[in-house]
C-alpha cells in the first residue's frame, strides 16, 4: 500500500469532518463561539500565565530526569495554569493576584476548584525556584546560615526534619522550609495547600506529590527526595526570602 492510495481517503476524512464541523458551527453558534472564547482564555491571552522555567528541562539530571521536568511542567503545571483560566473566565476575580486569589477562596467550599488551581500554579512556581542544576544551590551562607544553627541547632537536624516531613506526608503534597513567628520551621501541607495561609512565609519547597517523581524514582519517594535535598535545592532563594520576612 502506498500514500497515494491512502491520501484520497484520508483528504476525504477531512473534507467530511470540516463539512460536519461547518454544520454543527451553524446549528450552535453561540455555544461554539462560547468555547471558542474559553479556549483563547485558557492560553495566552488569559491573565495567569505559565512562568518561564528557570533552567533547561534536562538541567536537573540525573536527580530529575528531563522526561519528569517535561511532563511536570508542560503537562500538570500547565494543566493547573489552563484550567484557572477557565474556570475563571467571566468571573471578576480573574484580575487578582494568585496569592490574592488563594488568600479569597481557601476554606470556601464553592471555591475549591479555584483554589487548588490557583494554589497548584503558585506552588510549582515556587518549586521550580527551590530547585537549581545540580550542584548550583550551594549550602546556606550568611544569615540563612545563623538563622539554621540558632532554629535548629545544625544544618544536619534541618536536612533529616526536611526529609522526614517529605517522607511522611500521606499522599499528595508538599514539604516545606518556612519562616513562623520569627523562627525557621519546617512543615508538610497535603493536596494544594501552602503555610502563607496560615501565617508563615515560604523559603524553599519540594513538590512530593507522585507526578514529581514516579517516572524516575517509582514508588521510592525517599531517594527522590535525598537527591533533591542534597542535589538540587537552591540555598540562594531561601536567603533571598528570609532577608524579605
Ligand atoms: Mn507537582
Amino acid at each position: 500500500m502506498s500514500h497515494e492510495t491512502r491520501s484520497p481517503d484520508a483528504s476525504r476524512r477531512r473534507l467530511v469532518f470540516a463539512g460536519a464541523a461547518s454544520v454543527l458551527a451553524t446549528a450552535f453558534a453561540p455555544a461554539v463561539a462560547l468555547a471558542a472564547a474559553k479556549t483563547a482564555a485558557s492560553n495566552a491571552v488569559g491573565p495567569y500565565r505559565l512562568a518561564a522555567l528557570p533552567y533547561a528541562e534536562s538541567a536537573l539530571a540525573p536527580a530529575i530526569s528531563a522526561e519528569t521536568v517535561a511532563l511536570h511542567y508542560g503537562k500538570h503545571h500547565r494543566g493547573y495554569v489552563d484550567k484557572l483560566n477557565g474556570l475563571l473566565a467571566g468571573d471578576s476575580r480573574r484580575g487578582k493576584s494568585l496569592e490574592e486569589l488563594m488568600r479569597a477562596t481557601h476554606g470556601t467550599p464553592a471555591d475549591v476548584a479555584i483554589f487548588n488551581n490557583a494554589a497548584q500554579i503558585w506552588n510549582h512556581d515556587f518549586y521550580w525556584r527551590s530547585l537549581t542544576p545540580t550542584g548550583g544551590g550551594g549550602a546556606p551562607s550568611g544569615a540563612l546560615a545563623k538563622a539554621i544553627e540558632r532554629d535548629f541547632g545544625a544544618f544536619g537536624a534541618l536536612r533529616a526534619q526536611l526529609a522526614e516531613a517529605a517522607n511522611s506526608q500521606f499522599g499528595s503534597g508538599w514539604a516545606w522550609l518556612v519562616v513562623r513567628d520569627g523562627k525557621l520551621a519546617v512543615q508538610k501541607t497535603g493536596d494544594a495547600d501552602n503555610p502563607m495561609l496560615s501565617g508563615a512565609r515560604p523559603l524553599l519547597t519540594i513538590d512530593v506529590w507522585e507526578h514529581a517523581y514516579y517516572v524516575d524514582y517509582r514508588n521510592r519517594r525517599a531517594d527522590y527526595v535525598t537527591a533533591v535535598i542534597d542535589g538540587l535545592l537552591d540555598w540562594r532563594l531561601a536567603e533571598t526570602e528570609l532577608a524579605h520576612a
